[in-house]
């Protein structure tokens, strides 16, 4: 079977678009780049001091992890560099970063990104991943990006994706045609096609979900865990729980096998734990591309409305059958 890259699927599909002019092409390219010198780093994470705290906290108070700094820093200088965008947002800053050069005041796109989502997994060595989210631009050119370039809902994504540190290093991504895979083959270094055009199951036998939170969360939720753990009249035997603690992970997973992913509200946390703008939404992205339902219980993430670069939001994705069971008995607790 004949290798395809990256790279060349990206310039393949390129004309995809027929009046890109390939901006798009070569910040997709970036991230590739910025993934493979992280992909390192994590590989080796145990062996030099990048494990452990930097002793710092980010805006959600979180303590950054070495490894989460050596992330974001790798991202922003492979895509500064590239000069393929106006500005950046990332969950490792609290404010975004607006490019005053010439070459990036004329770029048509921002990025956002959550550099290493799951890093509470990093010292465990459990997998992680980066989500990334692309949005056009709705200052004009030549201005500086400002914050509404950023806070746009999902439906306006030109392109998002994620990379998988795990038993192998993944990219999927979409762009609105698809979705598509590709495995990083270390032997000549290229994120090589292996998962084209990726559809989730409409049914799976899969749920994740911290059920430590779940006495907090609305009975519709509790309910449809009960749900799954009843013996199923067919197949004789319950659904899986299966809860890695790493959302790209679990999302990864639920992707290719059919399954949910619930991170939802609480009493004491009503918007849960998860960022729109740089987990959801990208996520979102990928879901509906494949075929699946991404919702915060009451709308589709895609339809949110941002207010806030870090807001956070209810998150409930994965198989469009099993969304529409969960939302069935949300909708059942109000009446
Ligand atoms: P909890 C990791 O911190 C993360 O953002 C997701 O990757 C993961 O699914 C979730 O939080 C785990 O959160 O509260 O269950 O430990």
């Amino acid at each position: 079977m004949s290798i395809v890259t990256l790279s060349e699927f990206i310039m393949e599909r390129q004309a995809d678009f027929p009046y890109a002019s390939g901006d798009l092409s070569r910040l997709l390219a970036d991230i590739g780049i910025a993934s493979k010198i992280i992909n390192h780093k994590v590989n080796k994470a145990g062996l030099q001091d990048i494990l452990g705290a930097v002793g710092t906290t980010n805006i959600q108070g979180e303590t950054q992890m070495k490894l989460d700094v050596f992330a974001d820093n790798a991202l922003i200088n492979a895509i500064k560099w590239g000069g393929q965008v106006c500005g950046i947002g990332s969950e490792e800053n609290d404010r975004y970063f607006a490019f005053d050069s010439e070459v990036h005041r004329k770029s048509k796109y921002v990025i956002l990104f959550d550099p290493l989502d799951g890093s509470s997994n990093i010292d465990v060595n459990v997998s992680i991943g980066t989500i990334f989210s692309i949005f056009r631009r709705k200052s004009s050119i030549g201005d500086l990006a400002n914050v509404n370039d950023f806070l746009q809902s999902g439906a306006e994504q030109v392109a998002a994706g994620y990379v998988i540190y795990g038993s192998s290093t993944m990219l999927v991504y979409t762009t609105g045609h698809g979705v598509n895979g590709f495995t990083l083959e270390p032997s000549i270094g290229e994120f090589c096609l292996s998962h084209e055009n990726m559809q989730i199951p409409a049914d799976g036998k899969i749920f994740s979900v911290n059920e430590g939170n779940l006495y907090a969360c609305s009975s519709g939720v509790r309910e449809y865990i009960d749900w799954c753990k009843q013996t199923d009249k067919k197949s004789g035997r319950p659904y899986s729980g299966r809860y890695i603690g790493s959302l790209v992970a679990d999302f990864h997973r639920n992707l290719i096998k059919g399954g949910i992913y619930l991170y939802p509200g609480t009493k004491s946390s009503p918007q849960g734990k998860l960022r729109l703008m740089y987990e959801a939404n990208p996520l979102a992205f990928i879901v509906e591309q494949a075929g699946g339902s991404a919702t915060d219980g009451q709308q589709r993430i895609m339809d949110i409305k941002p207010k806030d670069l870090h807001q956070r939001t209810p998150l409930i994705i994965g198989s469009k059958n099993m969304v529409g069971k969960v939302l069935e008995l949300i909708a059942a607790e109000n009446i």
